[in-house]
């Protein structure tokens, strides 16, 4: 009884102990801003006129899975568009993204200032671990690969949004090795810039949303 038993204890056996590898595998976290704090672990940059700030959560009102994940704090972001652009907001992290396929996060939207959201991941193709920047020709990298996709602003409430990378679109064809690579080897810091872009949805228009979760994962 028991040897008949053996080959099925011992899959169990593997598959309990197979579980928390393969659970830490499955996403890599960006940020929950559940410290509440968005100046360290990490880092967030703004420019021109994306405003960031730590934002408490309300508890939604009915069941909603995706704003129940979102813990106590989210990033706000808000600010004035001047021709439609509002500004962006970012991090500068080396991350051997290779395991990933996809992007994710939650996004709050309000409809009173709906617009788009850009995303763009910088991965470094010359092997030097920093992305260089053209600050002349709109900060376009010079030797490595800029990806961007683009979603749309739902609101009012939190929508969860999955990007695969393969909807990246090459930002600047013939630079780079115009192939999402962001595989740490042979020098290369792999992903090392994740950065958004804000755009509002009138001319003069307002930014006003909250992004969490932000993740990497298959
Ligand atoms: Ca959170
Ligand atoms: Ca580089
Ligand atoms: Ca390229
Ligand atoms: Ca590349």
């Amino acid at each position: 009884m028991f040897k008949k038993m053996m080959p099925f204890l011992l899959f169990m056996i593997l598959v309990v102990f197979a579980q928390p590898a393969f659970c830490q595998m499955t996403f890599y976290l960006i940020d929950n801003f559940e410290d509440g704090d968005f100046t360290h672990d990490p880092t967030w940059f703004n420019f021109d006129n994306a405003n960031l700030s730590i934002v408490e959560n309300q508890k939604p009102e009915k069941i909603d899975f995706v704003a129940e994940s979102t813990g106590k704090y989210s990033l706000g972001v808000s600010g004035q568009a001047q021709s439609w652009y509002v500004g962006g907001f970012g991090i500068d992290q080396s991350i051997d993204a290779s395991d990933y396929s996809r992007i994710q996060f939650d996004l709050y939207g309000n409809k009173a200032c709906a617009g788009k959201l850009k995303i763009e991941l910088y991965d470094d193709d010359n092997g030097n671990n920093q992305i260089e920047q053209d600050p002349k020709a709109g900060w376009v990298p010079t030797a490595d690969d800029k990806w961007v996709a683009e979603v749309n602003i739902l609101g009012e409430g939190f929508t969860r949004y999955s990007i695969p990378f393969s909807a990246f679109k090459d930002d600047n064809p013939g630079v780079g090795n115009d192939k999402f690579d962001p595989e740490k080897k042979n020098g290369s810091g792999g992903l090392l810039k994740i950065q958004f872009i804000a755009i509002a949805s009138d001319e003069k228009g307002k930014a006003d949303f909250r992004l969490d979760n932000i993740l990497l994962t298959y």
